[in-house]
């Protein structure tokens, strides 16, 4: 055969849904795009049946837009007769029936993935290659080379490395409004004062999907009826952009880290799906709210840009880098040595502690919880009560509709669980009820008492937290920014001290129960 009639094969993984790749650029009858259902994706961990569904539906109406633009697609179901139901073995197959000449791939961005299509590739005997999945604004080892031989890795100073890199919201070489931070305007409790927008929910018809899951045995849990609200392609993603940046964003960072029972989204984005699956672009999601801001700068202040900006320029970035940088070791991190299973209310949100059973329902019924609730709720509470990293890790995996691993893992095990040992937070992320009770309205009706630290009725977080610090003092004394706390611990009456350590002991041992 010769090289002009040898046929080129690209593989289009789910989250790779990124019309504007440079791939998409030029119809070439030669080249052939796969995308593939398979078991291993939706068997690696138990998904959110959402989860599942959107990344079906994406990926189906993915390769619908680009047949139409004149691509040649082949899509492989869940069902197809021919799937084999693993990346590599359903590539072997394909470049034996189409005769294939040469393979090609965008980075992976989950080590997994990653290692398996380079062991792939290292076997073939055709030529093959690795584009970038232009998606980034950074290189996989970017924030290696940033903080180079560093022990810590300070957000802050890569955020601001990386508002330079792309002059974002820069005067000259000063920062706007003269100020890179203003994170002390953005911690506000919701009180009502403003009002909160109905979030966008789009009605994506995916019934004979879930059927095809049911008939497949695939394993997943969480609520869904037959019509997804999440965005499955890149104009619903747009429309789901304008809407926050209209409605949302005028009040994102003074709400960021806020909860409330009465409105499960606040102004948060809901972006993550859009942007982890690439419909979206980071950057048009940036310059989209700076522009409007520019354009109406009455309506959208200052720090409440900035406070979004950060999210998406700094935090979404440096967790990838630290990803990249510390992958495979990162997932097998545990510094607290922490053993215990997971209780089984992190699955239906069966329990009496309010704060949990309300961000464990709202994340079985959307697939969804906002950054404070995953951080400072479901996470505060497995890190103070000593949950296996592996099990959280696996729970937050599988229950997000963005859940991905090199967003997950960081926020899992390094900022919410602290099991890298501080690489990535400076102290552990973890508090008693005063600072649940600070942010939301849960404490409201609980069943236990937020005053309390021990008796009837004490909640869990209070003694579970000074518990926590007690068992820990060897690891963390030293820790500047807690070295205080230990102080107030050795204030305490001993009796009281006491006391706070035997309810904490009584919880754990009846931890199903709480
Ligand atoms: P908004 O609050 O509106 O923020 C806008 C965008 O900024 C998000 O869409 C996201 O792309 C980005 N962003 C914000 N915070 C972070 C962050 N800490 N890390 C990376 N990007 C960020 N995010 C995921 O995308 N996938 C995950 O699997 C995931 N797991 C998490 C687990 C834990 C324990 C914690 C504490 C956080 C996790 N996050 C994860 C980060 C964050 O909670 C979500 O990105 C955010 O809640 C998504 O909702 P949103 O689009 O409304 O975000
Ligand atoms: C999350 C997910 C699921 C559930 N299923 C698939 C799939 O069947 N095929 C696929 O290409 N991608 C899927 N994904 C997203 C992948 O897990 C993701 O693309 C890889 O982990 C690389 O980051
Ligand atoms: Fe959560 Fe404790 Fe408040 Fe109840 S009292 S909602 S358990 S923090």
């Amino acid at each position: 055969m010769s090289n002009k009639e040898q046929k080129t094969l690209r593989l289009i993984l789910g989250d790779q849904l990124n019309l504007n790749h440079s791939w998409f650029r030029e119809i070439n009858p030669n080249v052939i795009y796969v995308l593939m259902e398979v078991r291993q994706e939706t068997d690696y961990v138990v998904h959110h049946i959402q989860k599942v569904l959107a990344f079906f539906a994406a990926m189906r109406y993915f390769a619908g837009q680009l047949r139409d633009i004149g691509h040649t697609i082949h899509y492989i179901k869940l069902n197809s007769p021919n799937n084999l139901q693993s990346f590599s073995e359903n590539l072997t197959a394909l470049i034996e029936k189409f005769a294939i000449g040469r393979f090609e791939y965008q980075l992976p961005d989950e080590f997994r993935v990653d290692q398996q299509l380079k062991t792939f590739c290292d076997a073939l005997k055709i030529p093959w290659a690795a584009v970038d999945s232009e998606h980034f604004l950074t290189g996989r080892s970017d924030l290696q080379h940033h903080f180079a031989e560093k022990k810590q890795y300070l957000m802050e100073s890569f955020y601001r490395m990386m508002r330079k890199r792309y002059n974002i919201l820069l005067d000259g070489e000063k920062p706007v409004g003269g100020k890179w931070n203003f994170d002390v305007q953005n911690r506000r409790k919701y009180d009502g004062a403003v009002p909160v927008p109905n979030p966008i929910l789009f009605h994506n018809e995916i019934a004979d999907l879930k059927t095809l899951l049911t008939r497949m045995k695939v394993n997943s849990f969480g609520e869904c009826s037959d019509s997804l609200l999440w965005p499955i392609n890149r104009e619903q993603s747009l429309q789901a952009m304008r809407f926050f940046i209209e409605n949302g964003l005028p009040h994102f960072g003074t709400y960021q880290d806020a909860m409330a029972t009465s409105h499960w989204a606040l102004f948060h984005a809901r972006l993550s799906f859009a942007l982890n699956t690439k419909m979206i672009h980071p950057m048009e999601v940036i310059e989209a709210a700076i522009h409007t801001r520019q354009e109406n700068k009455s309506e959208i202040e200052l720090h409440q840009l900035e406070g979004f900006v950060r999210q998406i320029l700094g935090w979404r970035e440096y967790v990838r880098g630290i990803y990249w940088a510390h992958m495979p070791g990162y997932s097998k991190m545990n510094f607290f040595n922490n053993t215990r299973p997971l209780p089984h209310f992190y699955w239906d949100g069966d329990t009496k502690m309010q704060c949990m059973k309300y961000v464990i329902r709202q994340s079985v019924k959307y697939a969804y919880a906002h950054h404070i609730q995953r951080l400072m709720v479901t996470g505060n509470f497995a890190q103070i009560a000593g949950i296996h990293p592996d099990a959280v890790d696996a729970w937050y995996l599988g229950i997000y509709i963005d859940a991905i691993e090199w967003v997950e893992i960081t926020n899992t095990r390094g900022m919410s669980q602290f099991a890298d040992g501080g690489l990535m937070a400076t102290k552990p992320y973890n508090s008693t009820a005063n600072y649940i009770h600070k942010m939301s309205d849960y404490c409201q009706d609980c069943f236990y008492d937020r005053k309390k630290k021990y008796g009837d009725r004490a909640c869990p977080f209070n003694s579970l937290y000074w518990a926590f610090y007690f068992r820990h003092r060897d690891k963390l004394a030293a820790n500047p920014r807690i070295g205080m706390m230990y102080r107030v611990m050795d204030r305490f009456e001993k009796e009281e001290f006491s006391g706070i350590l035997k309810q904490a002991e009584y919880y754990i041992e009846h931890i199903e129960e709480l």
